[in-house]
């Protein structure tokens, strides 16, 4: 049970043996793991970011299926160190918060004389998913799915590469959407944008509200290194440290040269770790404002004795997470020079209306895999052609963001990244871990209404 803006909520909970909430693991220790199922449903949980074999990626193919209530499964593999969370990956569950940290110490965090602070992230409501799915789809996902298929056979406008313009029917008619003049990064200088498909009740920070923060005791100018996960289901957040100077030093995991700031974006499901001195004594607060809103969440970093002053549930509108953050990443340890075996491009579909996204014009689970060689260095074209951006994850490798709308980068490692409307973000990965593994929007409702594919290695008998 949680208590939010002062109702009951009955949620799910993954605890470790610690009563506390996820896994953290001391560096160079084994993911060595029984996930008892006491949860009253089949569920199955997913390692976010993490490089198991296939068959222990938590999620669920028919050869996996969802683990029956009353039932322990185990998992036994190397984990990689950084910051990484766990999801269920059965129906919505994710939004009834079947989620939690992740975390992996590197040996070399040992020495580092830092306190771990780890802050997560959620969108809150009372209502079901269930509920909220059928809100944005307004009848079935097949219906849907169905209806957006239909409008995608009548001809559409194509552009000089011959990929169909995005269908702007139904986006005028959204409320809360923004527009975005100067807008840089992608696309048209001024167009309007989609944001935040769902209406939600509280943002959290580690399950509390502002009203109730949680405050963490530090040192008097203490030594943070901050874990940030996104764990919403579909929000994403511009991370406000106030008057702090931070340096991101990892991103979903995976060391990059640090970038200096107060104000990170973060899409859904990635993490940021940044290290934080603190300037004395006094209350810190770590806030996370909604993109295109005025909410926020956050926690509050306090000296002993501190006064710690209530901090607003709302503020003044933030903006659209971009890619200016990502656009100044580069990874510590980036792929090793080579042409690439595959270029794939992916295009991002769909709308608001019917409520359907899709990848390739393809539907999940109605989808053709992409096929891979064990060996092969892959590229992945994504381009979206919507009106909203879409925070896309792959299963089972790290991949590197080396072109950001058509200009390359030596950008980060990572397994999330932010694709924003209109816009186009090159990949590289190379093909190292044999299995299916799934390619999806980590929007909970753009996944569950059909953004999602699979990726499948040539030669794995199934
Ligand atoms: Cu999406």
């Amino acid at each position: 049970m949680l208590e939010v803006n002062g109702r009951p909520a009955k949620i799910f909970g993954l605890t470790g043996p610690d009563g506390r909430p996820g896994i953290h693991l001391a560096a160079g220790e084994r993911f060595r793991v029984d996930l008892a199922n006491e949860s009253g449903a089949r569920t199955l949980v997913h390692w976010h970011g993490q490089l198991p074999p296939w068959t222990q990626d938590g999620f669920p193919w028919p050869q996996t299926p969802p683990i029956a209530n009353g039932a322990v499964q185990a998992y036994d593999y190397a984990p990689i160190p950084g910051t990484y969370w766990m999801h269920s990956h059965h129906d919505m569950q994710e939004q009834s918060l079947m989620t939690a940290p992740l975390i992996v110490s590197s040996a070399a965090e040992l020495h580092e004389d830092r306190q771990e602070v780890v802050l997560m992230l959620h969108d809150f409501t009372f209502r079901t998913p269930e509920e909220v799915l059928a809100g944005l789809t307004g009848t079935s996902v097949a219906a849907a799915q169905a209806m957006a298929r239909k409008t995608e056979e009548a001809p559409a406008d194509k552009d000089d590469a011959g990929i169909p313009k995005p269908r702007i029917v139904g986006m005028a008619a959204r409320a809360p959407s923004m527009a975005m003049p100067g807008m840089t990064m992608s696309g048209p200088s001024s167009m309007q944008m989609d944001l935040n498909d769902v209406e939600y009740d509280a943002f959290l920070a580690n399950d509390r509200t502002l009203a109730d923060p949680e405050i963490v005791r530090v040192e008097r100018g203490g030594r943070i290194r901050l874990r940030v996960i996104n764990g919403a289901s579909s929000s994403q957040f511009w991370l406000d440290l106030g008057d702090l100077a931070g340096r991101v030093v990892a991103t979903d995991g995976h060391l990059v040269h640090p970038v200096a700031s107060n104000r990170f974006p973060l899409a859904m499901a990635q993490r940021l770790d940044i290290l934080i001195d603190l300037p004395g004594a006094g209350a810190f607060p770590i806030l996370a404002r909604l993109e295109g809103g005025s909410r926020q969440t956050g926690i509050v970093l306090a000296t002993a004795d501190a006064p710690v002053s209530r901090v607003a549930e709302s503020a003044e509108a933030a903006p659209p997470a971009d890619l200016s953050l990502e656009a100044r990443l580069m990874a510590v340890e980036p792929l090793p020079p080579r042409s690439a075996d595959i270029v794939q491009a992916i295009v991002l579909g769909g709308g608001m209306k019917p409520y359907a996204w899709s990848l390739n014009g393809e539907y999940w689970p109605q989808v053709s895999p992409l096929m891979l060689t064990k060996g092969q260095r892959v590229e992945i074209d994504l381009l979206n052609r919507t009106m909203m951006a879409h925070p896309i994850h792959l299963h089972g490798h790290v991949f590197q963001v080396i072109a950001i709308d058509g200009r390359p980068v030596q950008g980060a490692v990572r397994d999330t990244v932010l694709v924003m409307p209109m816009g186009r973000v090159r990949i590289a990965f190379d093909a190292d871990n044999p299995g299916r593994w799934a390619l999806h929007c980590h929007n909970l409702y753009h996944m569950v209404t059909g953004m999602m594919t699979e990726f499948r290695y040539q030669g794995i008998d199934f």
